[in-house]
């Protein structure tokens, strides 16, 4: 029952502040999160992913590719089932703020998402080859960061939406396409749906 309560109060946190932030009538109050919210275990926390291209190249630097990135992160988020909180895709490297998936592990996630990627800008740039998939697009490493504080959440989100900003591509965050700032900001529906945590109902734990 510790558990239970202690999930449910991580999405009330998480709520609250995102209330703060961005007062929009779209983020759905306490109330409207459904019941079985509470099934779902793991750690609870959040990750916050980042990873670079291969040598820190600007392999995403169009619009095209970033846009495919982005259908590959739906993509990946519906396979895997797990919460996108929040997102950046910059012209070298992206940053994601994730709940642990139903399905496999943020390891897995993200080595679907760098594998998926990397396959289509293949398929499409008719370069495909077997077994050179992955490794001339994405650095093998990436970095994740546990998220179990409202102030690391609050830190993460903030930092991810204002990157294209710092990084001198756009003068205010809501003019670059590929953050999920327009989505917290404005209510738009994104190539990524957003804090979507339904998906995470289905967990039960196996006795
Ligand atoms: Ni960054």
């Amino acid at each position: 029952m510790g558990k239970v309560f202690r999930e449910v109060g991580v999405f009330r946190e998480l709520t609250t502040f995102i209330r703060h932030i961005f007062p929009s009538p779209f983020i759905p109050r306490i109330s409207d999160v459904p019941r079985r919210l509470k099934r779902f275990y793991g750690s609870g926390d959040l990750h916050f992913i980042t990873c670079s291209c291969y040598q820190r190249r600007p392999l995403l630097d169009t619009p095209e590719r970033r846009d495919l990135f982005l259908i590959v992160l739906e993509d990946v988020r519906r396979r895997y089932e797990l919460v996108v909180v929040g997102y950046v895709v910059m012209p070298e490297h992206f940053h994601l703020l994730v709940s642990e998936p139903q399905t496999g592990t943020p390891s897995t996630v993200v080595q679907a998402l760098k594998l998926g990627f990397a396959r289509r800008l293949l398929v499409r740039a008719a370069q495909y080859e077997v077994g050179d998939t992955c490794s001339h697009i994405w650095q093998r490493r990436f970095y994740d960061f546990n998220v179990w504080t409202e102030r690391k959440r609050v830190e993460k989100l903030r930092y991810i939406h204002e990157n294209p900003v710092k990084r001198g591509l756009v003068e205010k965050p809501e003019d670059w396409r590929w953050s999920s700032f327009r989505a917290y900001a404005y209510g738009e529906i994104g190539p990524v749906r957003i804090n979507d945590w339904r998906v995470l109902k289905m967990k039960v734990r196996a006795v």
